[in-house]
């Protein structure tokens, strides 16, 4: 079993999140993790909304293979069980998920776990609950996730990440985000308040992109510039 990689090292920029039914016909999505790799994608989440437990530990185990050669970290959505069973660096959970502190003590040490946020309120106990990023939004607006509530705007995410001031608590932005927002997205939320965001996270610009290499280099040169000169 290939050695995790601890909570320290994690570079947040670039944060893809899976969706294998977004990919275009035609493409595989293994080819896709790869080519999102070699663009400079520096964090991964495994989601799976459809897939059984065997296929979930298969896909994981196999994007797990890949990441590893890129000595990127691989968190798993919700699934604890998977989390341990691949031995994954971490894991993301939604706010009708195991909760932080469970999860917590289920896990090995040393272990990442994000949460994702969409109020205030959310940010605060996250924080009191000891988790390690949280993913805000959505920020825009996005039609891979039926959203439940309100598109939050990147005023609205600078606001959460005053929350975080101090916390050592790190933090991506979610929703809607492309090439095309990418500058804006982090811009924005650093102009609004004076609070920058560690990254941004993405599931289509990437997954239902023709050319996913590209696609992660546009995101990443994008956040190269932005984090360079702020
Ligand atoms: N959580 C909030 S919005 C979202 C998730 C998983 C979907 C983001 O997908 P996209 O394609 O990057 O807009
Ligand atoms: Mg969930």
């Amino acid at each position: 079993m290939a050695e995790r990689i601890t909570v320290g090292s994690i570079d947040y920029s670039l944060y893809l999140v899976t969706g294998r039914d977004l990919l275009p016909v035609g493409k595989d999505y293994l080819e896709t993790l790869e080519q999102s790799l070699q663009g400079g994608v520096t964090v991964v989440q495994i989601r799976e909304k459809n897939a059984d437990t065997a296929e979930f530990l298969k896909i994981a185990l196999e994007s797990q293979t890949i990441c590893r050669r890129y000595k990127v970290p691989i968190l798993i959505n919700d699934r604890i069980d998977i989390a341990l069973a691949i031995h994954a660096d971490g894991v993301h959970l939604g706010q009708t998920d195991m909760p932080v502190s469970m999860a917590r003590s289920l896990l090995p040490k040393g272990s990442i776990i994000g949460v994702s946020c969409n109020t205030k309120e959310h940010i605060q106990t996250a924080v009191e609950d000891g988790a390690d990023y949280v993913g805000i939004g959505a920020v825009w607006g996005t039609l891979t996730k039926a959203l439940t509530s309100p598109i939050i705007g990147v005023r609205g995410v600078g606001e959460m990440l005053k929350s975080l001031d101090g916390t050592g608590v790190r933090a991506v932005a979610i929703g809607g985000i492309k090439s095309t927002n990418a500058l804006r997205t982090l811009h924005g939320t650093i102009s609004t308040t004076g609070h920058a965001l560690d990254g941004i996270a993405v599931v289509s610009d990437i997954m239902n992109s023709a050319d996913p290499l590209a696609s992660a280099r546009s995101l990443s040169s994008t956040i190269r510039a932005f984090k360079s000169y702020s």
